[in-house]
């Protein structure tokens, strides 16, 4: 297992440029790229050089940021884009070529042999170049895992570093992941990466598969934006990991995986999703009036994951019908009321019954707590209006 010791390639800066909205201005790369530094992630893989010539010039200049991270690009399997790469002060050069049938025939037209010639070519060149070297094979899923083998076996007699297993279609699933993995790991003995996409929604489990199955990278974007829906979710892999052991994920600094989703949804113009992990709006809200008795007692109860960890706070939602009489004795103590329990079981069911009508508010459920607590002590009853207008 690599669970203590893989590293995150983030890639918002390559696969994330792919995803429909993405348009990053150069100001908003050095952002992405600053933050996903100050988090911690070991790489930061960007857009190829040859992409455009703005592409080029953004490459180079996060290459020269001088980040902790080590800045990746990622090119097609031949020497020119080689070259194009190195030339733009990378520490570390991705090539990739497409190994499935459907890629074979339909992209690039180059049988399994003819890739053999031209990565020997390829990374020949780049081995002597003081730069990190990957291979990857696209679609490595719908490909012949003999074919992906014999390839990788090639490039590993050439020392590179890191050979890639790529989902590109989101096809796998976690079995097949770790099976597909685990046999690389007995043929070759360079890192592994892993980098899939989320189309049948297995991207992080899948990662997470890879990682068990002796994977030493994984690709990741904010959000999991990337092509079509996307990839592993840097913010899923690290809830994944961190459910396993919150010392897997201690290096990277937790709180700022708030600030790098809401960056990035703006900047493309989406919000976060309400489920997100750990940073989707309810991913710490507690309802069902069993659930916040014993959230309450101890977080726990209902949570692997502790919002504290992430600079995020619970919230125990109680104006509804579900509620129970320990969240709303735990909303008047917040309030610094003094009720009887009879008190707050009296209003616990005055909740359930209004909420039965409507959807409630939680000023309506303070108003409630507040006049059987004013009543009691002979001051002024506030109306629900009132309570609105000083809130
Ligand atoms: C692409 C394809 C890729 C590459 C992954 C990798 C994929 O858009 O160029 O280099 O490991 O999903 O196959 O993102
Ligand atoms: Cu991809």
């Amino acid at each position: 297992m690599s669970l203590d010791q893989f590293s995150i390639i983030e890639s918002t800066l390559r696969e994330g440029e792919q995803f429909v909205n993405a348009f990053f201005s150069p100001t908003q790369k050095i952002q992405i790229a600053q933050m996903l530094d100050d988090f911690g992630v070991e790489y930061i893989e960007v857009t190829s050089p040859l992409a455009s010539p703005q592409s080029r010039k953004d490459c180079e200049m996060i290459a020269a940021m001088g980040l902790n991270a080590k800045v990746l690009t990622h090119v097609r399997c031949n020497l020119e884009d080689a070259k194009v790469a190195v030339e733009c002060g990378v520490d570390g050069v991705d090539v990739v070529i497409g190994t499935s049938s459907y890629l074979r025939d339909f992209s690039h037209g180059k049988s399994i042999d003819e890739i053999i010639d031209l990565s020997r070519d390829v990374f020949e060149y780049l081995k002597d170049q003081n730069v990190e070297t990957r291979f990857s094979t696209e679609d490595s899923l719908r490909s012949d895992p003999e074919d992906i083998f014999r390839l990788y076996e090639a490039v590993n007699a050439q020392g590179i570093d890191r050979v890639g297993i790529a989902d590109t279609v989101g096809i796998g699933n976690p079995r097949q992941i770790y099976e597909l993995v685990s046999n690389l790991r007995q043929r070759v003995d360079t890192d592994i990466e892993f980098h899939g996409h989320n189309d049948t929604g297995c991207a992080i489990a899948n990662a997470f598969a890879a990682l068990e199955a002796g994977a030493t990278h994984v690709d990741t974007s904010v959000l999991g934006i990337g092509e079509r829906n996307g990839i592993t979710a840097l913010g899923g892999l690290v809830a994944r990991l961190y459910a396993e052991d919150a010392q897997y994920v201690a290096k990277y600094n937790l709180p700022l995986l708030i600030k790098l989703d809401k960056t990035v949804a703006r900047m493309v113009g989406v919000d976060i999703p309400f489920n997100n992990y750990i940073t989707g709006f309810s991913a710490f809200t507690h309802k069902a009036g069993i659930h916040a008795k014993a959230v309450l007692n101890n977080p726990s109860t209902y949570e692997i994951l502790k919002p504290e960890d992430f600079g995020l706070t619970r919230y125990i939602h109680i104006a509804h019908r579900l509620t129970g009489w320990n969240a709303v004795k735990d909303r008047a103590e917040q309030l610094n009321l003094t009720l009887s329990d009879e008190e707050i079981k009296h209003i616990t069911h005055q909740i359930k019954q209004l909420s039965d009508e409507a959807m409630l508010t939680l000023d309506v459920v303070d108003t409630l707590l507040l006049n059987a607590h004013n009543g009691k002590n002979g001051n002024d009853v506030v109306t629900q209006q009132t309570a609105e207008q000083e809130a």
